[in-house]
Order: structure tokens, then sequence, then C-alpha cells
């Protein structure tokens, strides 16, 4: 927390978070949290609730900070609350999908979060989006004859094309999962230098699924990597049990927790075939995982610990994953000290 990385990733309980000196939250960029909802004292800084419950944890709440070695500056527009520091940029937006009178109205709200993300992120100079976290209510309920998760891939890749982004190739990193209620809620991270997006030569890139998956493919890349002063950041987007574009091992947990982590083994080696540092190894990365049943937690927490090692920084959530047959999603960050150049 006192660490002198440019940017840093850590994970705080409740009592800790409120438990952060004035010198301490000067360099808070934001903020997610897990479980339950945010302490009052927030004021101006971007917060994202996961309205999703966190499992095997007694505390009952878990805030995910990104933290700054320098004093930030907060701003809103338009609605989205966001802090920076010279050289990132961190921020989230609530959409309330009734305000929108459409046919598809996740599809709308999605579209207009990410135009005003765009819109942003222009005008404030920061105009690459590394990493987004997306979180929406109900993900695999059909509404309008379109699933819902399928409307937020619509609405998103709208508004990269209106925005003049790529909508392949040098795309984000991402994740989306279901909550138990509330609106639509992305955070994102974006920077002033472009990132470098690794995709899984056991996968399909997402933007190029099949239509039988959605009208539109889904924006993100596999991972990226992104560099501040000094350090070079690794964003691993939400891996699930897909071979090829496939959904592997249907009603087997275990079998799904196996693929999942030789999908992220398999990227680790394709991002360390780029990395400006030293290889990155599993046992290193920031998890998270997603369990859609609760009675999975225990059978995925031994999948990871024997894998991945007792020691593995893991936080297990329970939410609905983006397809109804994936049962468990992991994401992760790591990040590695640049040498001078
Ligand atoms: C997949 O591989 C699983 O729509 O932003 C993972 C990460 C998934 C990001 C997104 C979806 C997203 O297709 C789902």
């Amino acid at each position: 927390m006192t660490d002198a990385m440019a940017v840093a990733h850590s994970r705080l309980s409740p009592p800790q978070l409120a438990g952060l000196t004035d010198a301490q939250r000067q360099r808070l960029l934001g903020v997610t949290c897990i479980g339950g909802p945010a302490e009052a004292w927030h004021g101006e800084l971007p917060v994202q609730n996961v309205a999703a419950p966190l499992l095997g944890r007694s505390a009952g709440a878990l805030n995910e900070i990104w933290f700054s070695a320098e004093s930030c500056r907060s701003g809103e527009l338009d609605g989205i609350r966001f802090r920076v520091d010279d050289n990132v940029l961190y921020g989230v937006v609530d959409v309330d999908e009734s305000a929108f009178r459409s046919t598809l109205p996740l599809q709308a709200a999605a579209e207009d979060a990410y135009r005003r993300i765009f819109t942003l992120l222009d005008r404030e100079a920061y105009p690459h989006l590394w990493r987004a976290w997306n979180y929406l209510a109900d993900i695999n309920v059909e509404n309008n004859g379109l699933e819902r998760y399928r409307q937020f891939n619509v609405g998103r890749h709208s508004a990269f094309v209106a925005s003049g982004r790529l909508a392949q190739g040098n795309v984000p990193a991402a994740c989306a999962l279901g909550t138990t209620s509330g609106p639509l809620t992305i955070a994102f991270m974006a920077g002033r230098t472009a990132p470098t997006p690794i995709e899984n030569p056991r996968q399909v890139s997402a933007y190029c699924y099949p239509s039988e998956y959605g009208p539109r493919s889904p924006t993100f890349s596999r991972a990226a990597f992104a560099e501040v002063p000094g350090l070079e950041l690794l964003f691993i987007s939400g891996t699930a049990s897909i071979v090829g574009h496939q959904t592997l091992h249907v009603g087997d947990i275990e079998g799904q927790t196996h693929e999942t982590l030789a999908n992220i083994v398999a990227l680790l080696e394709s991002a360390n075939a780029r990395t400006r540092t030293t290889p990155y190894q599993l046992a290193e990365l920031s998890l998270r995982t997603y369990i859609r049943h609760a009675e999975d937690y225990h059978r995925v927490q031994a999948i990871i610990e024997e894998q991945v090692g007792a020691g593995a920084s893991v936080v297990y959530v329970q939410a609905d994953i983006c397809r109804h047959d994936l049962l468990v999603e992991i994401e992760a960050t790591a990040s590695h000290k640049l040498g001078n150049r």
C-alpha cells in the first residue's frame, strides 16, 4: 500500500479501507466493492459496487483498490466519476437502463455508457482504454428476443465503432459478469499509451466469435500489457472453459476449472513472449474467480490451490457467467518493474 510503484493493486477489508490516512486517500485512483456497499467517506472517489456475493470470506465484503504513487485529481464528466494521475485514468459509470425507451434498453445503456467513456477519454487525453470491468443484472435473461449479454455486446460494439475505435485487434482486456441486481456498472482504466493486446492460441479471438454467439462479437482482447513509467501491467481478461469458440465440459465444474487454468497458462506463455521484463508465473497473479453456483466453491478452490499454490491471492465471487453453460470464470492482474532504459 505504501508501495512506490507507479500504479498498484491491493485488496482491503472495509475496516482497512476506513483506516487509510489522508495521504493514502489522495493516492487512490478508485475502488471496487464486492459483496457490500462502499463506505460513506468515499466522497468524490470512483466506486464500483458489484452486487455479487463474496464466497468464503467471513468479513462479508472486500474492496479492490487501485493506488497511484502520486496524488490524484478527481473529476466528473457526464455522470462519470474519475481520478487521474499523470499516466492513468480510472473511472466508473453506472447506467440505469430504465431511462432508455428502447425495446432493448440494456443495449442502449451499454452503447451510451461506452460512448460517454470514450468522450471522457478523448477530452482528458487518456485515449487508450486498457481494461474494462463490466457487470449487469440478469445477464443470461432473454428480453425482446435477445439475451441481455448479447444486447450488451451489440451496444458496446456500436459505441466502439461510433467513437472511431477499433473493434478488433487492439481492443481492451475486459470481463462481463452477472450481478444479482442494480444498474449496468462499468469500471475502466485508460492511459496515454496504447496497450499491447495478447491473444490465446487455444481460443478464437472473442472479436471473431461466429454469429451463433450473438449478432455482434464481444469487443475484448484475451489479455493486455500496459505501461506506466517504471512498470509493466498485465491484465488477463475473464477466462473460461472455451477452446476454439466452444464451451467445453458442460455441467462439469472440475473440468471447466482445469480448462480455464489451462487457458490462463497458455495466455501467460503468449504474454511471456512479449513481456519487456521477466516471465510472469501463475503463482504471482492476483486472481478473481467467479463461480455460478455457490455450492461449487470448495471444488473450484481446491483445484486453484493445487494448480496455482496455496499462497495464491484469490477472491471468489458468486456471479452468473456470460454463457449459460459456463460455470466458472477467472481473471487476473500482475505487474513487473521495468528496468531503466
Ligand atoms: C469468453 O471467453 C468468456 O464480454 O467483455 C470473458 C471476458 C467473457 C470478457 C466480455 C466476456 C467478456 O467469451 C466471457
